[in-house]
């Protein structure tokens, strides 16, 4: 197979913009499959040119013109740039592949624009890809592994990339981690409801810590697991295993069932300090979580634990869809309370109880105050104080 120069290009944002967040933070979203996919096309002999657009670059410029294959990872809200970009490419001569959450959501109308359309992907998908790269068109083929993959190169092979995205971080630099792929519960608007969940191997993880460690001084972790911590003692004593107390810090999002006071305890201790938090599983759609709890249960469970980790920071602004969709869940919390002990002080009353925990209010205010807890398109899974948008 001759060798050919591919282009890998991360779309953290749809358009060019000069905002102040931007300049922060896009490029602290970049994806891990664009620079696990470099790794991957360079072991199979390839020259990889991989660029994470943050909206402050000139695409053009960034982007070599004389790639013979060109990668695409793109959301839905940057498809419409990604689909420009493969005309333009696919005019330059280049095949072009899409992969990413747009790919996986939307392959029928991806295809009318790309060559390949890459469902998920692992080694042996892109050596496919690789092996053929000839044009598909009108449509382009749809691809797709039989799973997620079950493993990952590891963080030094990667390394490069995540540098190169980095550089353009100027102040907070966030390394992406994963640990695990699938999700056990099975919210009914998400990719990942169907999907089975499956840790990646800790050995593996403790060597990525160790190895991140050895490169940078107080690193700062996000983890892009769907939700992180589901196998959350192996996890936590992998971390532990791997790092020494206060020598890095972490983000991740995780399903508000698992922010137990203990967990959350144990989080802190070993520097989680921003946590992006999901309600999972309202309804009974498969059961996969096995939580059992659906309807006014799981509402009241939810409840519960919204006061037990912090009575103020989630919830908010009735602005946003999420604010709503957790003030809803408040307020039937509180009809529930209400019917069942008619005759005492609600306890949220009481300004001695339950002050918002150090921790719990911290990582809100970490993560709003960039303006930017989810939406998740529409769907309100995830709660936030504010938001931007
Ligand atoms: C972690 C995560 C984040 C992280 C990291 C994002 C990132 N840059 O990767 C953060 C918190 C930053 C984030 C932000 C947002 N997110 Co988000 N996020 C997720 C989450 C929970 C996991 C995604 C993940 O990394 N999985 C692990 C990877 C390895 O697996 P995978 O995504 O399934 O990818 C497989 C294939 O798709 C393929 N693949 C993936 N990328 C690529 C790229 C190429 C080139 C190729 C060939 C293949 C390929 O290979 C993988 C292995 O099979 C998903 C929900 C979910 N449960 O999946 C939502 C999800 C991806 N997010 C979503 C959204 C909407 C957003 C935001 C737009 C929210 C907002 N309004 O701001 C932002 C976008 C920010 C940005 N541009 O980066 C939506 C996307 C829907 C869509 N159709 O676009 C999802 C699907 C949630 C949902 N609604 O169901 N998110
Ligand atoms: S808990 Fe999060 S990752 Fe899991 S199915 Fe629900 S929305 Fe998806």
């Amino acid at each position: 197979m001759r060798q050919l120069h591919i282009g890998i290009l991360d779309l953290v944002t749809k358009s060019p913009t000069r905002s102040l967040y931007a300049r922060v933070m896009h490029a602290n979203l970049a994806s891990i499959m664009p620079q696990v996919l470099g790794v991957w096309c360079e072991r199979a002999g390839h020259r990889v040119s991989y660029v994470c657009y943050t909206g402050l670059e000139n695409l053009l410029d960034e982007v070599p013109p004389d790639v013979d294959l060109l990668f695409i990872g793109a959301f839905t809200q940057a498809a419409q740039l990604a689909y420009g970009l493969s005309n333009l490419f696919r005019k330059r001569g280049a095949v072009t592949v899409l992969g990413g959450p747009h790919a996986r959501c939307y392959p029928e109308d991806a295809a009318r624009y790309f060559d390949y359309v890459l469902g998920f992907t692992d080694q042996t998908t892109v050596d496919e890809v690789l092996r053929e790269c000839t044009p598909h068109r009108p449509l382009g083929r749809c691809l797709s592994a039989s799973r997620q993959p079950t493993e990952f190169p590891p963080l030094a092979e990667r390394w490069k990339f995540v540098q190169a995205a980095l550089r353009k971080a100027p102040t907070i630099k966030i390394v992406p981690m994963i640990g695990s792929l699938g999700c056990p519960y099975t919210c009914s608007f998400c990719i990942d409801s169907t999907v089975d969940y499956q840790p990646l191997g800790f050995p593996q993880l403790q060597e990525d810590l160790r190895f991140l460690l050895s490169r940078v001084k107080r690193p700062i972790v996000g983890w892009h697991d769907p939700n992180f911590g589901i196998k959350f003692d192996q996890y936590m004593d992998a971390i532990e295993a791997a790092v020494p107390p206060g020598r890095m810090r972490h983000i991740a999002e995780t399903s508000l069932s698992i922010l137990s006071e203990p967990h959350l305890a144990r989080l802190q201790r070993n520097g989680f300090r921003a946590i992006l938090p999901g309600i999972e599983s309202w309804f009974d759609l498969g059961n996969k979580s096995k939580t059992r709890l659906t309807g006014v249960a799981k509402v009241r469970q939810v409840a519960q634990q919204r006061h037990g980790a912090d009575g103020n920071r989630i919830g908010g602004d009735e602005r946003n869809q999420e604010g709503i969709k957790i003030m809803r869940i408040t307020l039937l919390h509180k009809k529930m309370e209400n019917r069942h002990r008619p005759d005492e002080k609600r306890q949220d009353d009481d300004p001695q109880k339950e002050q918002p925990s150090d921790f719990f209010a911290q990582i809100c205010a970490f993560v709003t105050q960039n303006t930017y807890l989810y939406r998740l398109t529409n769907n309100g899974c995830y709660a936030t104080e504010e938001s931007s948008d």
